[in-house]
């Protein structure tokens, strides 16, 4: 073997010992899988070898095929040619699992004759989460070895086992508490006396009605989903076709999902959201401070939500209110919450009970002092927020991080209440708190490097994905919203129904519709807003007006009835945007999907350009993490600047041109970046752009572009 292969070979008490080593997860790269049959070839023609192991370096066994060589020319062999050779060995070859086996990973295993893994590996096949299928034999092995039931749940549903499930299944044939390679290398001689059994003829099907049952379940759950159908017609072909036809069938699957948009952008979402946790302009070897205590100022919603993550987290947290009738209130809704999740299975009553005793109520902020980090989660004042901030300064041990849960106000302002500006930064959690992924950590003018850091990196343990930003009113997620919502008002004037909107978005894959949304969260909120700014939404402001708040009044865009959160189009709410129209002067038309769709998330993205422009996301995959997880953008649609590019800008910069020509509304003339972009013919997603204009410069940056092509 080269010195420079990522596949090592030694022989140790005669088993050849066939040892990847890929960081950062040893994926089946072009040269680990020519290492492969190198290494086989070897051990094949070796009379001193009796077996052979196949094990790998590191935290994982093999993560899959290496993911980033997908859309590029093939380079053989291809991991189905490796897997071959596996086959058609005369040697037992032993697959030592010590981390994770998924994908093609668990595909090589499944190519071994017999597998042997430790008590924290796992083993899954999670291709459908990239919207593909298993493409090296997985469809037809796996149910072959263990049952077409089990093996098509697994493929379907791309859900990880534990070893000892994998175990029970028969997908694993020891568990190896102590030395995993020796059991592994036991294994292999072992085997090596004995006939051969290969997962491809193995006749552990079972009954076919058994499979069909499944499989029409699995279709009912995931409906209109590509790689869900191609997982059930592959494991099908497992009783209609001799193995290699079967193998061809799933390659024809494979290829063609390979294609597919909806998997490209599942692809696209995969390496954006590993992208977003590392920060642009974060000196080198940056490390967090040590967060071992937590506190939570105030106990409502949000702040019981957020205390929830650091105790899943396994961080002690002090929960604090102003009053003991609030704290009482606050912690009777989290230990609320945690019993729903015992009820439905989800949490263990023992965990609910760690995890409770780990929250502790305190009225005054004096309870703060020995916290490492501070989550403010006051009322959305900035008076407010800089009396809790003032008064944090003379209360928080030195070094603690200062975080403000803002969901639009200005960072900046906030920590120049402190005299230490640089431990201050926004943590912007999502509600509910304890369930949305994201978590917009906003870097201040002055935040230090290991502020930020700290909050980037404790994110993952409070189960969230970060993404940093810069500072300007409601940083990435809510600034693009109000972009949308200016032009649900607009689209409601000319012609729409909430409902005509809501169907619109979600027809496009959105689980639920702006209007429907408004209801839920409360219309009140936006109306708020708009007084203290002095905007206006005429539609909106006449539904709070008459008394129309959404959900919790009964009425909104919608009509609810009582105790059911079921939209119900109502009458009263056309009469009203009829009239509202009429006042100013607007004949309405007939508005179609398509229409609302493009005039929905068109100013979406001319929005986003230009926090790209100003450097408050660092990079277009930054915009659509949050999108991703914060508001529910459909994931096999990328993020809302992948699918500008899937509709080309050219287009987008187009139509949104018209539409401002039309409406006379100025700030839907498309950016400078967006501009620039079009005529040029590219993306957002060209690296040329990520470089030039934001991706190396620190966040809050605000002239990204040159002086000429700063904001239009
Ligand atoms: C497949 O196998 C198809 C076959 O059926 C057929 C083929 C013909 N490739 O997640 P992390 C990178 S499809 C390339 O932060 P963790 C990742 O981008 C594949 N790169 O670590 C990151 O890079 P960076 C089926 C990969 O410890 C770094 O590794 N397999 C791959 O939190 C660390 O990743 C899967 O879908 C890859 N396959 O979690 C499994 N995987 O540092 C995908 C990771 O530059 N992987 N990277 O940002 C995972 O689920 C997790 O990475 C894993 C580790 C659980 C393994």
């Amino acid at each position: 073997m080269s010195g420079s292969s990522p596949v090592a070979y030694a022989i140790k008490d005669s088993v050849a010992v066939i040892r990847i080593h890929n960081p950062p997860v040893n994926a089946l790269s072009a040269a680990v899988r020519a290492g492969l049959v190198e290494a086989i070839g070897r051990a094949e023609a070796d009379p001193d070898v009796a077996g052979i192991v196949i094990t790998a370096e590191g935290r994982t066994f093999i993560a899959g095929a290496d993911i980033t060589e997908f859309g590029k020319p093939p380079v053989s062999p291809s991991l189905p040619e490796v897997i071959e050779t596996f086959d058609a060995t005369r040697k037992p070859i032993v697959a030592a699992i010590g981390g994770a086996a998924l994908g093609g990973g668990l595909e090589v295993a499944l190519g071994c004759h017999a597998r042997v893994a430790a008590p924290h590996a796992k083993l899954g096949l999670p291709e459908v989460t990239l919207g593909l299928l298993p493409g090296a034999g997985g469809t037809q092995r796996l149910p072959r070895l263990i049952g077409a039931v089990a093996g098509l749940k697994i493929i379907a549903e791309g859900k990880p086992v534990s070893p000892a499930e994998a175990k029970a299944l028969g997908l694993v044939d020891e568990l190896a508490d102590g030395d995993l390679l020796q059991r592994a290398k036991t294994k292999a001689r072992a085997l090596a006396d004995s006939q051969l059994r290969r997962s491809r003829d193995a006749a552990n099907l079972g009954p076919r009605e058994a499979f069909e049952q499944e499989a029409a379940a699995l279709g009912k759950a995931y409906p209109d989903n590509p790689s869900v159908a191609a997982c059930i017609d592959s494991v099908r072909a497992a009783f209609d076709l001799p193995f290699e036809e079967g193998m061809v069938r799933e390659r024809v699957h494979f290829r063609h999902l390979l294609e597919d948009p909806r998997s490209k952008a599942l692809r696209h979402v995969f390496f954006a959201e590993r992208e977003a946790a590392r920060i642009p302009g974060l000196p080198d070897g940056i490390s967090a401070r040590l967060v071992n205590k937590a506190a939570v100022i105030r106990a409502g919603t949000m702040g019981g939500g957020i205390a929830m993550c650091f105790a899943n987290a396994g961080i002690p947290v002090t929960v604090i209110e102003t009053g003991e009738d609030a704290l009482q209130r606050g912690l009777a809704r989290v230990a609320q919450t945690y019993d729903i999740s015992v009820k439905r299975g989800t949490l263990k009553p023992e965990q609910r009970d760690a995890r409770l005793k780990l929250i502790e109520g305190k009225v005054g902020l004096q309870a703060a002092a020995d916290a490492d980090i501070i989550v403010e989660a006051v009322f959305e004042e900035m008076g407010l927020k800089k009396d809790v901030f003032g008064q944090l300064d003379r209360i928080a041990k030195p070094g603690a991080v200062l975080a403000t849960n803002t969901s639009y106000l200005d960072v900046n302002e906030i920590a120049g209440a402190t005299s230490r500006p640089q431990d201050v930064v926004g943590m912007h959690f999502f509600s509910p708190a304890n369930v949305m992924r994201l978590l917009e950590v906003v870097r201040g003018d002055k935040t230090a490097p290991d502020t930020l850091a700290t909050a980037v990196q404790i994110a993952p343990k409070l189960g969230k994905v970060p993404v940093a930003v810069g500072v300007c009113y409601g940083f990435v997620g809510n600034r693009m919203l109000a972009a949308r919502g200016k032009q649900v008002e607009r689209l409601l004037l000319e012609g729409a129904l909430p409902q005509d909107i809501d169907a619109a978005i979600t027809g496009f894959g959105f689980r639920m519709g702006p209007c429907a949304m408004g209801d839920l969260a409360g219309l009140d909120i936006g109306w708020r807003i708009r007084k203290a700014t002095g905007a206006r939404a005429p539609v909106a402001d006449a539904l709070c007006e008459a008394g129309r708040l959404g959900q919790k009044t009964g009425k909104g865009c919608y009509l609810y009835a009582e105790g059911d959160r079921t939209p119900h189009p109502d009458p009263e709410v056309t009469s009203l945007i009829e009239r509202i129209a009429a006042e100013h002067g607007i004949t309405r038309r007939a508005i179609g999907a398509d229409e609302i769709v493009e005039r929905l998330i068109y100013p979406m993205v001319n929005e986003g350009a230009r926090i790209l422009e100003e450097g408050i996301a660092a990079r277009p995959g930054d915009i659509d993490v949050v999108w991703l997880n914060g508001y529910g953008w459909p994931a096999w649609r990328g993020g809302p600047m992948f699918y500008a590019d899937q509709v080309g800008l050219g287009r987008i910069a187009m139509r949104l041109e018209e539409v401002a020509a039309k409406t006379g509304e100025d700030s839907l003339r498309p950016s400078r970046l967006l501009r620039r972009l079009a005529a040029e013919r590219r993306g957002f997603t060209s690296p040329v752009i990520e470089k030039s204009s934001v991706g190396e410069r620190p966040l809050g940056f605000r002239d990204a572009l040159k002086p000429q092509e700063t904001r239009s």
